[in-house]
């Protein structure tokens, strides 16, 4: 069985309980791997590891910290194959789309920020005959970075990567139930010759690791992806310590389709921000409003193609819906569908757990499932299914579906399908999220602030909202 270990100060240590949890993969069911079981005092190793470094690393030649960073990358390109099929093995995903997607995008998180270090810069504020004011932004020092399973090495990175490029040095979290990854990662960070203790990695379980990394006083920013619960749950410890919070948390996105939308185009891309990843992403459009005009068009050619969508052995190229995460993931997704059923909901495909054939007949499958019927405000509309399970339901008026699609605690992301671009604009300017597409879904630019609102999270990543997040400015004013 193949081992973990944690990554404190440069080398890839046991934890110190010397205990381990089971590691699973998906697609069988069976543990595979053993992932460290550790607790506060490995990340009390890790913090002293991490406040050691900080002195150099933060005064560190930006363009020496960029090169670094860009050495990692490299490696990880290197090394794309063996990660991708890490990535599918660990979280049940298609290896394509780990492959071609979430490795290349890691790749490119740590180049995007590795390289915006040497543009970050600050400003000054002339008084003319006064004096001058100039702004520092200078790295805050030990961060904390928790990530989630659904994304694993894409979402790990995307936090590490600018918390390290503005200077600061890290304890990082990535969750129990996708290890893998972050352990190949720590072994291509001493490849590439990373100093000591400027990342550390500290693997185990959310409220004995996540929670010591929460309350340690030395770690004095957290970035958290991951549930709204368990993001309320680190604010509420946080709070009082007065750190800097960064909580990337869950979405019930509606996917609005109006009557004059490029009916194709839109119908290729719902079944991607429907089920891409077994709808295991916050950005997913898991609440589809369509205008009642083409309801019964959209119905009928919608439920063909997802009928169409082949499951099974994440490994196989033709297979575009993998494996649920976890078993107690698998669990909350069922529920969800035997909820719908409740609340009067009709499943018009899927609703059902899956068998493939040979080695993944005892994996955690479900088939993508279309269900319609619904109230806009009953529980499967409101609550994060965060599973390959969509609702379908028609709208009248404009005003109709701002009311539903601003009807959740929610508030991540949006999709729009018109090609009355003014209506676009002014549903965009209407909806209650933090992104908004139209006519795409999943149209990314690094630069973009990325984050929500109501419950969907604190603050923005991305750019140079993440290069300020990690960074504390300080106004100096100089009397001339
Ligand atoms: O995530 P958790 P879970 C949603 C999705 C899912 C729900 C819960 O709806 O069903 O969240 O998923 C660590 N202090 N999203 O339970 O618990 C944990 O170890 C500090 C949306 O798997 O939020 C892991 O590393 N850390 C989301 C990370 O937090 C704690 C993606 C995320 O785990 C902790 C994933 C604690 N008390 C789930 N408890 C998105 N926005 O993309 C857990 N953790």
């Amino acid at each position: 069985m193949k081992k973990i270990f944690n990554y404190i100060n440069g080398k890839l240590v046991e934890p110190i309980s010397g205990k381990y949890l089971d590691n699973f993969d998906p697609s069988t069911g069976k543990a595979y791997s053993h992932c460290p079981d550790s607790d506060e005092r490995d990340v009390e190793l890790a913090t002293q590891a991490a406040l050691q470094a900080f002195g150099a690393w933060s005064v560190l030649a930006p363009e020496k910290r960029s090169r670094i960073m860009l050495r990692i990358a490299e490696l990880i390109e290197k090394n794309i194959d063996e990660l991708a099929e890490a990535e599918s093995i660990d979280q049940g995903k298609p290896k394509w789309l780990a492959k071609n997607g979430e490795i290349p995008r890691a790749i490119s998180n740590i180049r995007f920020f590795g390289t915006a270090i040497e543009h970050f810069a600050s400003e000054a504020h002339p008084m003319p005959g006064h004096a001058i004011n100039y702004t520092l932004r200078t790295p805050i020092g030990v961060v904390g970075c928790i990530s989630p399973w659904n994304l694993p090495l894409y979402l790990f990175t995307w936090k590490i990567a600018p918390a390290l490029a503005s200077g600061n040095c890290v304890v990082a979290k990535p969750s129990e139930i996708t290890p893998m990854t972050a352990y190949l990662l720590a072994q291509i960070c001493i490849q590439a010759g990373l100093p000591h203790g400027v990342l550390n990695i500290v693997h185990g379980l959310g409220e004995k690791v996540g929670s010591a990394i929460t309350l340690h006083s030395q770690i004095k920013a957290i970035s958290f992806t991951g549930g709204t619960k368990t993001g309320a749950e680190i604010a509420r410890l946080a709070a009082p310590m007065f750190k800097k919070l960064s909580l990337e948390l869950g979405g019930k996105n509606p996917n609005i389709i109006f009557a004059d939308c490029n009916f194709d185009k839109m119908l290729e891309e719902t079944l991607r921000s429907s089920f891409l990843n077994q709808g295991e992403i916050c950005l997913c459009g898991s609440r589809i409003f369509i205008e009642r005009s083409i309801y019964n068009k959209f119905k009928n050619a919608f439920i063909e193609k997802v009928k169409a969508r082949v499951i099974g052995d994440p490994l196989f190229d033709t297979t575009l819906v993998g494996a649920i995460a976890s078993k107690m993931h698998f669990e909350k997704v069922m529920s969800y569908i035997e909820l719908a059923k409740q609340e009067g909901g009709t499943v018009l495909c899927g609703g059902n757990q899956v068998n493939p054939e040979g080695r993944c007949s005892a994996g955690w499958f479900i088939a993508p499932t279309v269900i319609e019927g619904l109230s806009f405000d009953c529980r499967t509309n409101q609550e994060e299914i965060f599973g390959p399970v969509v609702t379908i339901a028609p709208f009248d008026t404009e005003e109709e579906v701002l009311m539903f699609a601003n009807s959740t605690e929610f508030g991540l992301a949006a999709t729009i399908w018109t090609e009355n671009l003014t209506l676009a604009h002014r549903m965009a300017a209407e909806i209650k999220s933090g992104i908004v597409w139209i006519n795409c879904w999943l149209l990314r630019d690094l630069r973009t602030p990325f984050g929500g609102v109501k419950n969907s999270g604190v603050g923005r990543e991305g750019g140079w909202e993440a290069m300020r997040f990690f960074t504390e400015p300080k106004n100096v004013c100089i009397k001339l």
